[in-house]
């Protein structure tokens, strides 16, 4: 007599921290190896699992409750599963793979389970890796719309000329870009509103605001939803020459946030004479040093009566912070420098690097592995 088929189990979920942990467990033994480590709430031990009637159930180990879990039970193809929906806990989800594995569960890579089970390609398997991160609805109904557009487009990657793919790679770099996680510093003298300019992009009083110049010390990241797109702020240290040791550290801190930045928003003063904002553009673009595309931001147009002269031909957007005036306009600014208008449409377009060349990731990671 053969041995019987294995029973796999796997954590479906990423191994960080969430609300929510999938623990699945296939194979034609499925239902007999979960129900044993399940009892009812009233202590009632539990039979078995019927599909489609997900049951609210302690998980055991020996008589050690481990956690409350919704587990329901269901067939892909013809295979049985069960999945067992624990709280997120890294420790939780450790000790009852452990308990599975000892009543005879093989564990098996999330990756080799859905190679097994999962019934979905590999790009299909991508889409969802990247909606797993992507921080906005915008980004999320735009990898939706790739989920029908790419594979037909890797289908057909050998008839393509030359300038095609430029065009397709071009796209996809922000895109690639946007998955990664885009980050925008905001720098400028002391006083400007970097941090008033910085709460307003974000939605809420994320940090702190005062007349005081040099209030903020650390340089603090936050989510922005800039034109519907999820984009990291990092708020810095006013630059100026200063003899105070910590504000040194903390502009020298600033300054190496907006060099590894994608785009560099240098903020200042519309109160200020033209000349003055000249000189601080220019000494806040020497100390920062960044490579990255600037874009200069004069705030404060509330407080300003007559017409402002631009200083310099880069002063292209004109706002207030204060009362949100001309917001709109510097969100489509900064996403234009993001090329994030790249993605306006849903031509098929690529987010991971491995998209570069015609082929879904999950296919390069498991050649290379
Ligand atoms: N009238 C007006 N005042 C503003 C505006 N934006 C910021 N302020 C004021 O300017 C002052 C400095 O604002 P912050 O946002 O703390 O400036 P900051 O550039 O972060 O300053 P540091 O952290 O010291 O470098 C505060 O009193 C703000 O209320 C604006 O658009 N209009
Ligand atoms: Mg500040």
């Amino acid at each position: 007599m053969s041995a019987p088929a294995p029973t796999y189990v796997a954590v479906l979920t990423p191994e960080s921290p969430g609300a929510i942990a999938v623990v699945a467990v296939s194979g034609d033994g499925a239902g007999r190896l979960v129900a044993p480590i399940c009892r009812r709430r009233n202590a009632g031990s539990i039979e078995r699992f019927d599909a489609g009637l997900p049951r609210l159930v302690q998980i055991m180990d020996g008589e050690q409750v481990l956690d409350d879990a919704i587990v329901s039970a269901f067939t892909i193809g013809d295979v049985p599963r069960i999945e067992l929906n624990l709280h997120g806990g890294v420790r939780i989800v450790q000790r009852v793979v452990g308990v599975l594995e000892r009543v005879g569960g093989r564990l098996i890579s999330a990756t080799a389970f859905e190679d097994r089970f999962g019934g979905r390609s590999s790009f299909d398997r991508d889409v969802d890796k990247a909606l797993m991160v992507a921080g906005s609805r915008r980004l999320a109904i735009w990898l939706m719309a790739q989920r029908r557009a790419l594979p037909s487009f890797f289908s057909e990657w050998s008839t393509f000329n030359d300038e095609e793919i430029t065009a397709f790679r071009r796209r996809s770099e922000a895109a690639i870009r946007l998955i990664r996680g885009v980050r925008v510093a905001l720098v400028g003298p002391p006083n400007a509103g970097k941090s008033t300019l910085a709460n307003r992009l974000i939605g809420h009083e994320r940090v702190i605001v005062s007349s005081e110049a040099g209030t903020t010390r650390d340089w603090i990241d936050e989510t922005a939803i800039i034109d519907g797109w999820p984009v990291t702020l990092t708020d810095t240290a006013g630059v100026r020459d200063t003899h105070c040791e910590i504000e040194s550290e903390a502009i020298r801190r600033g300054a190496a946030q907006a060099r590894s930045s994608d785009l560099v928003l240098a903020i200042v003063d519309a109160t200020e004479p033209a000349d003055s904002r000249r000189r601080s553009i220019e000494a806040t673009l020497s100390a920062v040093s960044s490579d990255a595309p600037t874009l200069v931001v004069v705030n404060k147009t509330d407080a300003v009566s007559k017409r402002i002269e631009p200083a310099t031909a880069a002063e292209e957007c004109w706002v207030s912070a204060l009362s949100g005036d001309g917001m709109e306009l510097l969100e489509h600014r900064i996403a234009d420098a993001l090329k994030l208008n790249e993605l306006d449409s849903t031509e098929p377009t690529g987010f991971f690097p491995a998209h570069l060349y015609g082929r879904p990731e999950t296919e390069v990671e498991r050649t290379t592995t």
